[in-house]
Formats: C-alpha cells, sequence, structure tokens
C-alpha cells in the first residue's frame, strides 16, 4: 500500500513520525498492535461522536447482518435513514445515499451545473470537498498537509471551471459572481471549515453566501460531511440559520460505517436518475449495515443529551488547553464537538492565514502529546474530534500532556 496507508493523513508524514497501527477502540480509547493505549481525538476524522465500539451501533450492525448485508435492491433500513435525515434537515425534501463525502460532493456538483445550466464552481481554498478532479484545487485536509495546491493528474481544463476565492471573503466571492456574471452554476463551501483546521465563519458570511447565490442564480452547497450530525442535529445550516440548495453529508451520517449522501429540494433532487437524467449510481450505495449503522446513531442523537454533552466537554477542554498553553502564542478554535490548536498569535480566519501558522511548533506538539498517550490528528489542519464518551478523566490527562507539549513546542523558535 502506497504509504502504508489507504489514506494519505495516516501516515503521520506532516509531524514526521511512523504512523501508529491500531488494534482496538473502545470509548475514547484506541489501542495499538504495541499494546499502547492513547485518548483518541481522531474518532476516524468525525464519524465516531458516540465513541469507538458504541453498544447501541454494535448491536444494531449485529441484527443487519443476520438479515443480509448488501441486495442491489431497496432495503427498509434506507428508506429509514432518508427519513430520519428528512426530518432533521429543513432543507432538504429528498436525498440520495452514497459511498463518500468525495462522491456526495461530486454528484452535488453535477446535480447543480446540470440544474442551473452553467459550468464554473467556486470554491474557498483550504476547504476540502474530497479528491474528485474538479476540486483538488487548493483543497485542505491532507492535500494542505502535502502542499499540494492541486495534483498531479488533473487535466487542466477540468480544474479550468473552478474559481477560488478565501474563505470568510465575502467581497471577493461578489467579484468572482460578477466576473463570471452568467456562468457560475455552484459555490460549495463548508459552512464551518473543518479541513483547514477548524475556522467558524464570521458573522454574516453564510447568510451573505447565500444572498449572492440567490442574486446570481448560483446554487448554493454546503458541504456538511464533517458538520452534519456533528454539531449540533440540523447541522451547521441549523446553527446558523442559513438554508442551501444542496447539502452533502458523510461521516456521524454513517455511525463510521461507509456512507455519505446528497440532499435538497424536491425539484432539484428529482433530476436525479433515475427519475430525472442526472446521472449517479453506486453498488454499495445505502448499504444496510451503514444504514442500520446510521440510523442508531441519528436516533441516539435525537433522543439523548449528547449534543449538550458535547458541548460542556468541547468547552471544558478548550479552556483547558487555553490555560495549559500559559504564555504562548496559541489559538484554540472550537465550534461543538470539532476544534484545532494553532500556534499563531492571532485567531486564524482563512486558508492563508492557516498555513502561515507555526507548523513546525505543532510537529513538536503533536509528538509529545503521542508520547504521553494522546492522539490528536497529526496534522495542523484537521480538527480534534470529541465525543460523548471522552468523561473527565480523558479531560485532566489530556491537559497534563498540553502543558508539556505547549513547553517543548514553544522552545521551538
Ligand atoms: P471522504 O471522501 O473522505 O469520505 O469525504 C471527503 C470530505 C468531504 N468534505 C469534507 C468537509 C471532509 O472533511 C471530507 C473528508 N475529511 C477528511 C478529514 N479532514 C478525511 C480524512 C482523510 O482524508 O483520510
Amino acid at each position: 500500500m502506497p504509504g502504508g496507508v489507504s489514506s494519505p493523513v495516516r501516515a503521520f508524514k506532516a509531524v514526521g513520525r511512523n504512523p501508529i497501527t491500531v488494534c482496538s477502540g473502545q470509548g475514547p480509547i484506541v489501542t495499538d498492535v504495541d499494546g499502547n493505549d492513547y485518548i483518541d481525538y481522531v474518532g476516524s476524522y468525525g464519524p465516531l461522536l458516540l465513541g469507538h465500539g458504541a453498544e447501541i451501533v454494535a448491536s444494531a450492525l449485529a441484527d443487519a447482518v443476520a438479515d443480509g448485508w448488501t441486495f442491489g435492491m431497496p432495503t427498509e433500513r434506507e428508506t429509514t435513514l432518508a427519513r430520519l435525515v428528512v426530518e432533521a434537515i429543513d432543507g432538504v425534501e429528498l436525498v440520495r445515499f452514497v459511498n463518500s463525502g468525495t462522491e456526495a460532493v461530486m454528484s452535488a456538483i453535477r446535480l447543480a451545473r446540470a440544474s442551473t445550466g452553467k459550468d464554473k464552481l467556486i470554491k474557498c481554498t483550504g476547504c476540502y470537498h474530497g479528491h474528485a478532479d474538479s476540486l483538488l484545487v487548493q483543497a485542505g485536509s491532507g492535500a494542505t498537509t502535502f502542499g499540494t495546491a492541486s495534483s498531479p493528474g488533473v487535466p487542466r481544463p477540468v480544474t479550468a471551471d473552478t474559481l477560488l476565492v478565501p474563505y470568510n471573503d465575502l467581497a471577493q466571492v461578489r467579484v468572482v459572481m460578477e466576473e463570471h456574471r452568467g456562468q457560475v452554476a455552484a459555490m460549495v463551501v463548508e459552512p464551518i471549515a473543518g479541513n483547514m483546521g477548524c475556522v467558524p465563519p464570521h458573522d454574516g458570511y453564510l447568510e451573505g453566501l447565500r444572498q449572492l447565490c440567490d442574486c446570481h442564480e448560483v446554487a448554493l452547497i454546503f458541504d456538511e460531511v464533517m458538520t452534519g450530525f456533528r454539531i449540533g442535529y440540523t447541522g451547521a445550516q441549523g446553527r446558523f440559520m442559513v438554508t442551501p440548495d444542496l447539502t452533502c453529508f458523510g461521516k456521524v451520517l454513517g455511525g463510521g460505517l461507509p456512507c455519505a449522501a446528497y440532499g435538497g429540494g424536491e425539484t432539484l433532487m428529482r433530476q436525479v436518475a433515475p427519475d430525472g437524467p442526472v446521472y449517479q449510481a453506486g453498488t454499495l450505495s445505502g448499504n444496510p449495515l451503514a444504514m442500520a449503522a446510521g440510523i442508531a446513531m441519528l436516533r441516539t442523537l435525537r433522543d439523548t443529551d449528547a449534543y449538550e454533552r458535547l458541548e460542556c466537554i468541547g468547552a471544558a477542554l478548550v479552556s483547558g488547553l487555553r490555560k495549559a498553553a500559559g504564555p504562548l502564542a496559541v489559538q484554540v478554535q472550537r465550534v461543538g464537538s470539532m476544534l484545532s490548536v494553532f500556534f499563531s498569535d492571532t485567531p486564524v480566519t482563512c486558508y492563508e492565514q492557516a498555513i502561515a501558522t507555526q507548523t513546525n511548533r505543532f510537529s513538536v506538539f503533536f509528538g509529545q502529546m503521542l508520547d504521553a498517550g494522546v492522539m490528536i490528528p497529526p496534522s495542523p489542519f484537521e480538527c480534534w474530534f470529541i465525543s460523548t464518551t471522552h468523561d473527565s478523566l480523558c479531560l485532566e490527562r489530556t491537559i497534563n500532556a498540553a502543558e508539556h507539549a505547549f513547553r517543548a513546542a514553544g522552545e521551538v523558535t
């Protein structure tokens, strides 16, 4: 396997350490093949809001396995999960399941282009929407980690229609829409950026995007693969009360199984095959195991105080980290149960500022935390993910480890 991994960020190249090979996880803890335990803030990069091995998900999976795990035909579990999504998200009347966030965003963009009859796409530098060709331009997440502005192998004509704007910069979106008036099909955005580190939207940013898209007849696509069902049951669009034309989901939606989706209003979604001409398909889309895990996850999130608990844990962790950093120039930025630590003396509001932070200090911080048994994502451009199982003992150990790790990082100039 290239890099010995199935996804680049797992190779730990950005932090100069050998990757950890995990053999099991339970609650907030993962155990590696050498028997070392770590408090886990990677959380599979987002899905595990209920921690590793959540009993309610495990038993739903066992039931689904007993029924058979793939048919290539509709199943009741698909309809049940689809109904949960439609009931949770105001802007979604119909939803199509796919197997990854990449597929969800790629398909939503195809639908937006088909329905508007226009080709150009606006994305923000530093926002990551999966590895579809047209989106690997100044992408965030692993692509930033590798400093790959846009991956080789992507033909120039494919990215010629992708227009870039800085995150949190409404004026630049206005300029680009004016410059390409009548040509822009869609703007895709992470409503809370999580792939340049955690960067919240400025007040009014999302509302401004909604207005600009309405004025220019551009489809607004919220990529909620990371935020959907993580920062609240109604996602970022519910928290900020801005309704996009299309929403992409992933991660939490499948409870840790390969599952993603895109959805929107009926008129738009009825253009998707077989109702309409916009083709998109997938052998294992809507597979019963992922549906079962997703149903268990969403019902738990809907019916319990999970989000309140996550908010308390997140607030306690952030205040502990800020205290542990002492006088060191550090920004701890959080929305709900996703956060990140930047070595910077000013808040990070866009990609250009994120890549200007002291990433060398981050690498030292990462290594010290790892050696202390705390696994944070191996990149300053990823988010830490909290679960409902991260208890006060976890927080105490994390903050103690951070005190030493910040001190060591502070010695790096
Ligand atoms: P996947 O194709 O990896 O399922 O989803 C792509 C994607 C789309 N949109 C957003 C907002 C995302 O965060 C992602 C994937 N996130 C990264 C973590 N930052 C996945 C981790 C990895 O690449 O291994």
